[in-house]
């Protein structure tokens, strides 16, 4: 029965014939992890590949977070979105940061760059906002603001591996961007993440700080963490490159599929890809708006439920409605990131997802739609008659 489910994403793996002889080598080289030959290597490889300066590669992303903001000793007040996975708030949380929440945008639920400035306050020392499913945050308005008040700017870049920005690596905007290699994720090292920093000096603190802070056997020159990545998951991460550009275009293709199909439908809502950006397709969220559909999203999610499809609410609720920050003042008057958390329901997407899985999620959402969307044809069916007799 598992096996038939439809998930919201299906993690892609390299050929397991090619990771062996990579498994083979670790074998017997007895080095697994602790900036071995492999993670060496793939931090360069990621480098060239992403287009940006300097990778720090990490065991998740989260960990990578909390590092980044040690690196920056960011404390006080951090402006940031509830319209995330929570990992983008707790990482500021476990470094004793207030977090601030601003509204987002509703076109491609971003932090909304134009309510930044009224957050600010004499505490404030950063911003965090996240490019949510992958699309590019309003980096030039963020960073116009940050010079102006002597702000940081630390990017969750979990969801844009792979994404430009007018031609380049929008890891390149901000201090410091962080990225995600989860499982679920569109490049994946199973578990794994990295920091994107722009300065050799950076990538050493940052390398640092994911090591316990050791420089040699006998200095310790900060107090950081363990959060380094293993030779295993680094050869996987290599192979994984290679593929990327052909899950790509996988994924394109069904989201194409995805927009054909949902087009016509009243009271559903999806995104197009924004201008000067190349998109990863690494999620494909619908908005049900339930005045116009006539169904609400939990109705949606419950009825692909029932043909065995799975898609996930992502991001219900917000981050602001848990109840480590719902008491925050700024956990309220958040109404579009609640109404967008209210409509949204991210449908399956990952580069083998069967056409077919597309043609049964469209023709489910086209028989929920308002009876009155239906009705059109209809009317003009009678008028046809009437003129006929
Ligand atoms: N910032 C942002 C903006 C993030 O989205 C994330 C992570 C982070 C920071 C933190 O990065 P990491 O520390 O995780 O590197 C999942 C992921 O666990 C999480 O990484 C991700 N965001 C988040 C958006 O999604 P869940 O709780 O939804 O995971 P789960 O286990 O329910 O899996 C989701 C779907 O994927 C399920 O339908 C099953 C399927 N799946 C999952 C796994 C693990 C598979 O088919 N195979 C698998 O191996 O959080």
């Amino acid at each position: 029965m598992e096996k038939h489910k439809i998930l919201v994403t299906r993690p892609q793996l390299p050929p397991l014939n090619e990771f062996i002889p990579l498994l083979e080598d670790i074998w017997d080289s007895r080095w697994l992890t602790n900036n071995g030959k492999y993670h060496q290597e793939f931090e360069k490889q990621l480098a060239v590949f992403l287009g940006v300066p300097y990778v720090s590669l990490f065991s998740n992303g989260t960990l990578a977070l909390m590092a980044a903001l040690q690196c920056l000793k960011i404390k006080g007040e951090v402006i940031t979105t509830p319209f995330s996975f929570v990992a983008t708030t707790h990482s500021l949380w476990w470094n004793g940061i207030k977090p601030v929440f601003v509204d987002i945008e509703a076109d491609y639920c971003n932090l909304d760059a134009k309510l930044i400035e009224a957050a600010i306050t004499p505490e404030t020392t950063a911003i965090l906002p996240v490019h949510v499913y992958g699309n590019p945050c309003d980096v030039d308005e963020i960073q116009n603001l940050a010079d102006r008040y002597g702000l940081r700017v630390i990017y969750d870049a979990a969801h844009a591996f792979g994404v430009k920005y007018k031609g380049s690596s929008v890891l390149n905007y901000g201090d410091l961007s962080i990225l995600s290699f989860h499982a679920t994720k569109v490049f994946n090292t199973i578990e794994g993440g990295a920091i994107i920093c722009h300065d050799l000096k950076t990538k050493k603190r940052i390398d640092y700080l994911k090591n316990f802070g050791i420089a040699d056997e006998t200095t310790v020159v900060a107090p950081g963490i363990n959060a380094k990545m293993n030779e295993l998951q680094a050869a996987y991460g290599i192979l994984q490159l290679k593929y990327f550009d052909s899950a790509i275009d996988g994924r394109q293709h069904i989201t194409e599929k995805y927009r054909d199909g949902l087009k016509d439908i009243d009271g559903v809502r999806y995104l197009e890809n924004p201008v000067d950006v190349d998109y990863n397709y690494s999620y494909f969220p619908v908005f049900i708006d339930e005045s116009e559909f006539g169904r609400s999203r939990d109705d949606v999610y419950e009825e692909l439920k029932k043909h065995n499809i799975y898609g996930r609410r992502y991001f219900y609720p917000l981050i602001s409605e848990f109840s480590t920050y719902r008491g925050l003042p700024s956990a309220k008057g958040l109404d579009i990131a609640y109404e967008i958390s209210r409509q949204v329901i991210c449908l399956p997407l990952y580069p083998d997802l069967p056409d077919e899985v597309v043609d049964t999620v469209v023709s489910v959402l086209k028989g929920m739609a308002r009876v009155e969307s239906r009705e059109i044809p209809v009317k003009i069916l009678s008028q046809i008659k009437r003129k006929i007799e």
